[in-house]
């Protein structure tokens, strides 16, 4: 799709004007697809950035089944690393913005007459935390059982889904364990330099099993190469979208990648908070670069 470089939009940096766009209630449906760098700020490396876990581990090399196939002591420890700092994570204001806006009255205010939803790519669990926390603060509004906040779609799949590989079994379970199997305690901590230190080969039978038929589990993500969630609720979502938030990602992963343009072309608008220049920002109607752990609250504020 040739988009010209020259092309009639005009990109604003400016907070104030976007946030007085939305108090102007002038998006109907908006979207915001994240990546790692909403994470960033609750210690969470990112995949491809200077904290970059996995620098030592080329990024398609260690998430494909191929991998797990061929190296399942390998990529448990990768997945454990990734558990225990999930685990520790805190989420950060970027998280609590995103998930107020979740709140149908916090939207009333600050963007009338939107609805709105969350495609993170993110495996962390972070932004389902920040919606338990931000619902838990609110408990005065309104009992929060009943409140239907705006779906938060993990499109990548959870970092603590494990799932059974028996074909015949499928059994799937959310589990924190800390470790998931004892054999996995052993995992070093990364290095000063973040590097991950992954080496121990551990034997299949000490792997995380399944717990309903004892065969070897796998990390409940979606890989490369494998599909993502919920596919056809994010087609209608970015479909349906007039406005859509691109929020710490590189955006170099698909589908994921390509939501942000799939707006623009039916006349939405797209606004990109990263810390640095990313694929694709350069065609963004807005551009906040800096920590969307700033920049988001102050936009959605
Ligand atoms: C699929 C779970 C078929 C696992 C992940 C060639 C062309 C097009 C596509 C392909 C291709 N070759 C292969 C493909 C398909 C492939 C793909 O896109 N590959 C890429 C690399 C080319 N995609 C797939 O395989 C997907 N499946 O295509 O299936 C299909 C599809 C549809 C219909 C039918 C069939 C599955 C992809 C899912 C892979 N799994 N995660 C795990 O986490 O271990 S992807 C994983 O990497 C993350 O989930 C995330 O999505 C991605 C990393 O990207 P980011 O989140 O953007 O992170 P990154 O580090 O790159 O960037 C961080 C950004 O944050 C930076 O821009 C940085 O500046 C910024 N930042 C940092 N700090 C801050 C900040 N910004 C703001 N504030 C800060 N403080
Ligand atoms: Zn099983």
């Amino acid at each position: 799709r040739y988009r010209s470089t020259a092309s009639t939009r005009t990109q604003s940096t400016d907070l104030s004007e976007f946030q007085r766009l939305l108090t102007d209630g002038k998006w109907n449906n908006i979207i915001a697809v994240c990546g790692a760098g909403l994470s960033a700020a609750s210690g969470i490396p990112t995949f491809r950035g200077a904290g970059g876990m996995w620098r030592k581990y080329d990024a398609m090399s260690l998430a494909t089944p191929e991998a797990f196939e061929e190296n399942p002591s390998l990529v448990w420890q990768f997945y454990h690393y990734r558990r225990e700092a999930a685990r520790k994570a805190l989420p950060n204001p970027a998280h609590m913005a995103l998930a107020e806006l979740s709140l149908p009255w916090r939207r009333k205010v600050v963007a009338p007459n939107s609805e709105f939803s969350i495609i993170t790519q993110n495996v962390d669990g972070l932004s389902v935390r920040a919606l338990a926390m931000t619902l838990e603060d609110s408990k005065g509004n309104s009992n929060s059982s009943t409140v239907n906040t705006a779906p938060l779609i993990e499109m990548h799949g959870r970092l603590f889904d494990v799932l059974c590989t028996s074909k015949s079994c499928g059994y799937v379970e959310y589990n924190t364990a800390s470790p998931i199997c004892p054999a996995l305690a052993a995992v070093e901590e990364p290095g000063e330099d973040n590097a991950l230190k992954l080496d121990l080969d551990i034997p299949l039978s000490e792997l995380p099993r399944c717990s309903k038929c004892n065969a070897l589990a796998r990390p409940g993500v979606v890989w490369f190469g494998e599909i993502p969630h919920e596919l056809g609720r994010i087609d209608k979502l970015v479909e349906a979208a007039d406005l859509c938030l691109v929020v710490g990602t590189s955006s170099t992963v698909y589908p994921a990648a390509a939501y942000a343009s799939e707006v623009q072309d039916h006349g939405g608008k797209v606004a990109v908070f990263n810390l640095e220049r990313s694929a694709g920002d350069r065609d963004a109607d807005f551009l906040f670069l800096g920590p969307c752990e700033e920049t988001l609250p102050r936009a959605l504020g």
